[in-house]
């Protein structure tokens, strides 16, 4: 057996739920690394083409072409995988819980690759919490088509157990190591975490400073940069997250710089919107699509969380109730 394949298999069986751009993304990508991988999607009509045609990923340093047996979120698994890659919107969790579950069996992990909170508490219905994981990731995708995805930048992947520190000697950060090593074999820089959640609330910060601007104003992610007007509310929206983080018991300051969380924050949000000026946020793109966008799980979730604790948080309740309403005006849904 050579390392490569030595490598691929001491990850054992992998299922990847979500045929989305992260999920082609993650699918494509261990399976030309040789990971034992299958690809679960919503329907069926994916997974049929999926299996007629296969799964090309376009990236800088070439094309990868990949053959991914792939299932839809009906059929039965193929036998339980020992890790699950949860790649979906948070407004399809709960119909993909049950369906991780049934892939999971009664001992494989679940490694939750989403934005914004809320499906922690979902996915705690179906698997134990010493087995689900999360992952942030700055790695760029963008979907095609059903079976084609644009690797559209390089970026950095953590990973590290949902809820830190109670997970005994075989679980944990530990439990992740052959995950990584595999990931890492499939070009992602990775890697484990004691305690993701920092890094999860970082990335909620960017997203909460971000999406709703760029989806109400319509405009892609570089134009907050020069917009000096907007710097106020984002600075206003990272210290409202920061705060409520704080009171979840969440450090977010864990590098030794000096400098107030909420200037790191927001430099934090200008190097991300610099780094992808010319991208459209994923709920600039869900409003232009007509689909439901993530916004009861990025400021909603920040607010709802801040009044439960007392706190307040107005920017991003304002901003919540914003989005809601252009919501109903562009797609005649009810906020
Ligand atoms: O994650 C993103 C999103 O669009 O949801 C950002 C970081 C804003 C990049 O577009």
């Amino acid at each position: 057996m050579t390392r490569k394949v030595k490598e691929a298999a001491a990850a054992g069986r992998i299922a990847v739920v979500g045929g989305g751009s992260l999920g082609l993304l993650l699918a494509g990508r261990l399976a030309a690394a040789g990971a034992d991988v299958r690809l679960v999607v919503r329907t069926a009509a994916q997974r049929d083409r999926l299996r007629a045609e296969g799964l090309c990923v376009e990236a800088v340093d070439g094309t990868i072409r990949a053959c991914v047996p792939a299932f839809a979120a009906a059929d039965p698994p193929d036998g339980p995988v020992e890790w699950v890659l949860l790649c979906v919107k948070q407004r399809h969790v709960a119909d993909a819980a049950p369906v991780c579950a049934a892939w999971l069996g009664g001992t494989g992990r679940l490694v939750a690759w989403l934005n914004g909170l809320g499906h922690e508490e979902v996915l705690a219905r179906w698997v134990e919490e010493a087995r689900l994981y999360a992952a942030v990731t700055t790695e760029g995708a963008l979907r095609m088509d059903a079976v084609r995805v644009h690797h559209t930048g390089r970026g950095e992947t953590h990973l590290g157990p949902m809820k830190p520190g109670g997970e005994g000697p075989a679980g944990g950060a530990a439990a992740l190591s052959p995950l990584v090593a595999v990931l890492r074999r499939a070009g992602f820089a990775t890697c484990a975490k004691p305690d993701i959640r920092p890094r999860m609330w970082r990335k909620l910060a960017v997203n909460c400073a971000i999406n709703p601007l760029t989806a109400l104003l319509g405009v892609p992610n570089g134009a907050l940069v020069d917009a000096a007007e907007l710097h106020p509310v984002m600075r206003a929206v990272v210290e409202e997250v920061a705060a409520v983080a704080a009171a979840e018991g969440v450090v977010l300051g864990d590098d030794p710089v000096g400098a107030p969380i909420a200037d790191r924050l927001l430099d934090e949000v200008f190097a991300v919107c610099r780094r992808t000026a010319a991208n459209r946020s994923s709920m600039l793109q869900d409003l232009e699509r007509g689909h439901p966008t993530e916004i009861a799980h990025l400021n909603g979730a920040v607010a709802s969380r801040a009044a439960r604790r007392g706190l307040a948080a107005p920017v991003n309740a304002t901003l919540a109730q914003l989005v809601r309403a252009k919501e109903a005006l562009v797609h005649g849904r009810k906020g």
